[in-house]
Protein backbone atom coordinates (compact mmCIF):
# COMPACT_ATOMS: atom_id res chain seq x y z
CA UNK A 1 0.00 0.00 0.00
CA UNK A 2 1.85 3.31 -0.89
CA UNK A 3 2.54 5.25 2.04
CA UNK A 4 -0.11 8.16 1.44
CA UNK A 5 -3.11 5.88 2.07
CA UNK A 6 -1.08 4.46 5.36
CA UNK A 7 -1.17 7.54 6.49
CA UNK A 8 -4.22 9.10 5.74
CA UNK A 9 -5.94 5.85 7.44
CA UNK A 10 -4.26 6.21 10.35
CA UNK A 11 -4.61 10.02 10.58
CA UNK A 12 -8.70 9.53 9.86
CA UNK A 13 -8.95 6.64 12.40
CA UNK A 14 -6.70 9.00 15.44
CA UNK A 15 -8.82 11.88 14.44
CA UNK A 16 -12.02 10.14 14.57
CA UNK A 17 -12.61 10.79 11.12
CA UNK A 18 -13.17 7.22 10.32
CA UNK A 19 -15.54 5.52 12.63
CA UNK A 20 -17.32 1.90 12.31
CA UNK A 21 -20.67 1.33 13.47
CA UNK A 22 -24.03 1.90 11.50
CA UNK A 23 -24.82 5.00 9.97
CA UNK A 24 -27.36 5.84 7.57
CA UNK A 25 -26.07 7.29 4.23
CA UNK A 26 -27.73 9.85 2.18
CA UNK A 27 -28.80 6.82 0.21
CA UNK A 28 -30.07 5.57 2.27
CA UNK A 29 -28.01 2.51 2.62
CA UNK A 30 -26.49 1.38 6.11
CA UNK A 31 -23.15 1.57 6.47
CA UNK A 32 -20.89 -0.27 8.79
CA UNK A 33 -18.78 2.81 8.49
CA UNK A 34 -18.68 6.66 8.07
CA UNK A 35 -16.17 9.33 7.17
CA UNK A 36 -16.15 12.64 8.73
CA UNK A 37 -13.84 15.10 7.24
CA UNK A 38 -15.17 17.66 9.91
CA UNK A 39 -12.74 15.75 12.27
CA UNK A 40 -9.89 16.90 10.74
CA UNK A 41 -9.99 20.13 12.70
CA UNK A 42 -6.98 21.16 13.76
CA UNK A 43 -3.69 22.79 11.72
CA UNK A 44 -1.67 20.45 12.40
CA UNK A 45 -4.47 17.55 11.44
CA UNK A 46 -5.51 19.57 8.24
CA UNK A 47 -1.54 20.39 7.51
CA UNK A 48 -0.87 15.94 7.33
CA UNK A 49 -4.32 15.44 5.61
CA UNK A 50 -2.96 17.72 2.43
CA UNK A 51 0.00 16.45 2.17
CA UNK A 52 -1.74 12.83 1.49
CA UNK A 53 -3.98 14.47 -0.70
CA UNK A 54 -0.53 16.55 -2.29
CA UNK A 55 0.91 12.76 -2.47
CA UNK A 56 -1.76 10.79 -3.92
CA UNK A 57 -2.48 13.72 -6.32
CA UNK A 58 1.41 14.10 -7.91
CA UNK A 59 1.62 10.06 -7.78
CA UNK A 60 -1.71 10.09 -10.41
CA UNK A 61 -0.20 12.54 -12.22
CA UNK A 62 -2.99 14.99 -12.27
CA UNK A 63 -3.02 18.22 -14.65
CA UNK A 64 -4.90 21.31 -13.30
CA UNK A 65 -4.00 24.98 -12.55
CA UNK A 66 -6.64 25.85 -10.06
CA UNK A 67 -7.78 24.28 -6.68
CA UNK A 68 -11.58 24.60 -5.87
CA UNK A 69 -12.96 23.69 -2.61
CA UNK A 70 -16.63 22.81 -2.97
CA UNK A 71 -18.88 24.36 -0.08
CA UNK A 72 -19.12 23.43 2.61
CA UNK A 73 -16.68 20.60 3.42
CA UNK A 74 -14.26 20.57 0.62
CA UNK A 75 -13.24 24.66 1.75
CA UNK A 76 -11.10 23.84 3.99
CA UNK A 77 -9.46 20.69 2.49
CA UNK A 78 -8.59 22.67 -0.96
CA UNK A 79 -7.35 25.40 1.21
CA UNK A 80 -5.20 23.07 3.10
CA UNK A 81 -3.41 21.87 -0.41
CA UNK A 82 -2.98 24.96 -1.44
CA UNK A 83 -1.11 25.84 1.16
CA UNK A 84 0.80 22.17 1.17
CA UNK A 85 1.27 23.12 -2.55
CA UNK A 86 2.96 26.73 -1.52
CA UNK A 87 5.18 24.82 1.31
CA UNK A 88 6.38 22.47 -1.65
CA UNK A 89 7.10 25.62 -4.05
CA UNK A 90 4.32 26.28 -6.23
CA UNK A 91 1.45 28.84 -5.69
CA UNK A 92 -1.87 27.49 -7.38
CA UNK A 93 -4.97 30.24 -7.14
CA UNK A 94 -7.56 28.91 -4.93
CA UNK A 95 -11.39 28.98 -5.34
CA UNK A 96 -14.65 27.81 -3.26
CA UNK A 97 -18.43 28.04 -3.56
CA UNK A 98 -21.19 29.41 -1.44
CA UNK A 99 -24.17 27.65 -0.88
CA UNK A 100 -26.58 30.32 -1.09
CA UNK A 101 -26.07 33.36 -3.53
CA UNK A 102 -25.03 36.80 -1.87
CA UNK A 103 -26.92 39.52 -2.97
CA UNK A 104 -24.83 42.61 -1.81
CA UNK A 105 -21.17 43.31 -1.88
CA UNK A 106 -19.64 41.38 -4.27
CA UNK A 107 -22.41 39.14 -5.01
CA UNK A 108 -22.60 35.41 -6.30
CA UNK A 109 -21.97 32.09 -5.43
CA UNK A 110 -17.97 31.70 -6.40
CA UNK A 111 -15.59 33.51 -4.35
CA UNK A 112 -11.90 33.03 -4.72
CA UNK A 113 -9.78 33.32 -7.86
CA UNK A 114 -11.44 33.49 -11.08
CA UNK A 115 -12.50 29.99 -12.55
CA UNK A 116 -12.73 31.07 -16.18
CA UNK A 117 -9.89 29.38 -19.19
CA UNK A 118 -8.30 27.64 -15.80
CA UNK A 119 -8.37 23.78 -15.24
CA UNK A 120 -10.02 23.39 -12.27
CA UNK A 121 -9.19 20.50 -9.66
CA UNK A 122 -11.96 19.76 -7.19
CA UNK A 123 -10.98 18.88 -3.91
CA UNK A 124 -13.67 17.18 -1.74
CA UNK A 125 -14.03 14.43 1.06
CA UNK A 126 -15.54 11.50 0.10
CA UNK A 127 -17.32 10.19 -2.97
CA UNK A 128 -20.63 7.59 -2.58
CA UNK A 129 -22.63 8.45 -5.58
CA UNK A 130 -20.97 11.42 -6.94
CA UNK A 131 -23.64 13.45 -6.44
CA UNK A 132 -21.83 16.12 -4.78
CA UNK A 133 -18.89 16.20 -7.00
CA UNK A 134 -21.31 16.41 -10.13
CA UNK A 135 -22.78 18.89 -8.80
CA UNK A 136 -19.37 21.01 -8.58
CA UNK A 137 -17.91 20.10 -11.92
CA UNK A 138 -21.43 21.85 -13.16
CA UNK A 139 -20.63 24.98 -11.28
CA UNK A 140 -16.95 25.14 -12.89
CA UNK A 141 -18.08 24.65 -16.33
CA UNK A 142 -21.42 27.13 -15.51
CA UNK A 143 -18.79 29.46 -14.75
CA UNK A 144 -16.42 29.32 -17.60
CA UNK A 145 -13.63 26.84 -16.26
CA UNK A 146 -12.27 23.87 -17.61
CA UNK A 147 -13.04 20.65 -15.03
CA UNK A 148 -9.58 18.81 -14.91
CA UNK A 149 -10.04 16.56 -11.84
CA UNK A 150 -11.29 15.44 -9.21
CA UNK A 151 -9.38 14.55 -5.55
CA UNK A 152 -11.34 13.25 -2.82
CA UNK A 153 -10.08 11.82 0.50
CA UNK A 154 -12.06 8.17 0.16
CA UNK A 155 -13.47 6.22 -2.57
CA UNK A 156 -16.03 4.40 -0.90
CA UNK A 157 -16.64 2.30 -4.17
CA UNK A 158 -19.98 1.73 -4.12
CA UNK A 159 -22.52 0.33 -7.35
CA UNK A 160 -25.21 3.10 -8.10
CA UNK A 161 -27.65 0.55 -8.01
CA UNK A 162 -27.43 -2.93 -6.36
CA UNK A 163 -30.39 -4.30 -8.60
CA UNK A 164 -28.35 -3.30 -11.50
CA UNK A 165 -25.96 -5.51 -14.11
CA UNK A 166 -23.60 -2.33 -14.05
CA UNK A 167 -21.18 -2.85 -11.17
CA UNK A 168 -18.81 0.24 -11.64
CA UNK A 169 -17.74 2.17 -9.26
CA UNK A 170 -19.69 5.99 -9.01
CA UNK A 171 -15.67 7.35 -9.34
CA UNK A 172 -15.49 5.46 -12.38
CA UNK A 173 -19.14 6.32 -13.77
CA UNK A 174 -18.12 10.01 -12.64
CA UNK A 175 -14.63 9.68 -14.33
CA UNK A 176 -16.85 8.35 -17.98
CA UNK A 177 -19.59 10.41 -17.41
CA UNK A 178 -17.95 13.51 -16.73
CA UNK A 179 -14.34 12.64 -19.10
CA UNK A 180 -12.16 13.78 -15.80
CA UNK A 181 -10.23 11.52 -13.59
CA UNK A 182 -11.08 10.82 -10.11
CA UNK A 183 -8.30 10.37 -7.80
CA UNK A 184 -8.91 9.07 -4.17
CA UNK A 185 -5.87 9.38 -1.34
CA UNK A 186 -7.61 6.08 -0.25
CA UNK A 187 -10.26 3.21 -1.06
CA UNK A 188 -12.72 0.92 0.96
CA UNK A 189 -9.83 -1.77 -1.01
CA UNK A 190 -7.37 0.39 0.75
CA UNK A 191 -9.59 0.57 4.31
CA UNK A 192 -10.01 -3.45 3.86
CA UNK A 193 -6.45 -3.99 4.01
CA UNK A 194 -5.65 -1.35 6.11
CA UNK A 195 -7.98 -3.75 8.45
CA UNK A 196 -6.54 -7.06 7.45
CA UNK A 197 -3.49 -6.36 9.02
CA UNK A 198 -5.09 -4.90 12.53
CA UNK A 199 -5.35 -7.56 15.39
CA UNK A 200 -8.28 -5.31 17.12
CA UNK A 201 -10.07 -4.64 13.69
CA UNK A 202 -11.39 -8.27 12.27
CA UNK A 203 -14.92 -7.70 13.83
CA UNK A 204 -15.03 -4.49 12.07
CA UNK A 205 -12.91 -6.08 8.96
CA UNK A 206 -16.23 -9.00 8.66
CA UNK A 207 -18.89 -6.21 8.55
CA UNK A 208 -16.96 -3.68 5.55
CA UNK A 209 -16.71 -7.14 3.97
CA UNK A 210 -20.65 -7.85 4.18
CA UNK A 211 -21.00 -4.28 3.09
CA UNK A 212 -18.93 -4.68 -0.09
CA UNK A 213 -20.80 -7.85 -0.77
CA UNK A 214 -24.04 -5.98 -1.39
CA UNK A 215 -22.96 -2.19 -2.45
CA UNK A 216 -19.68 -2.86 -3.70
CA UNK A 217 -18.18 -2.09 -7.07
CA UNK A 218 -16.50 -4.36 -9.20
CA UNK A 219 -13.36 -3.10 -9.42
P1 LIG B 1 -22.31 11.50 -2.85
O1 LIG B 1 -22.88 12.86 -3.21
O2 LIG B 1 -23.37 10.42 -2.82
O3 LIG B 1 -21.08 11.11 -3.62
O4 LIG B 1 -21.89 11.52 -1.32
C1 LIG B 1 -21.05 12.47 -0.78
C2 LIG B 1 -21.68 12.98 0.51
O5 LIG B 1 -22.10 11.89 1.34
C3 LIG B 1 -20.78 13.70 1.42
O6 LIG B 1 -20.60 15.02 1.05
C4 LIG B 1 -21.51 13.54 2.78
O7 LIG B 1 -22.60 14.41 2.87
C5 LIG B 1 -22.02 12.16 2.73
N1 LIG B 1 -21.21 11.06 3.35
C6 LIG B 1 -20.11 11.29 4.16
O8 LIG B 1 -19.78 12.42 4.52
N2 LIG B 1 -19.33 10.24 4.59
C7 LIG B 1 -19.59 8.96 4.28
O9 LIG B 1 -18.84 8.04 4.67
C8 LIG B 1 -20.73 8.70 3.47
C9 LIG B 1 -21.56 9.74 3.06
C10 LIG B 1 -22.82 9.42 2.37
O10 LIG B 1 -23.87 9.88 2.84
O11 LIG B 1 -22.77 8.62 1.41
Amino acid sequence: MPDHRTRFLRLALQADALRFGEFTLKSGRTSPYFFNAGRFDSGAVLATLAACYADAIDAAGLDFDLLFGPAYKGIPLATALACEYARRGRDLPLAYNRKEAKDHGEGGTLVGAALDGRRVLVVDDVLTAGTAVREALDLIRAAGGIAAGVAIALDRQEVLDEAAADRRSAAAQVAAGEGVPVVAIASLADLLAFTGESATLSAERERLLAYRARYGSAA
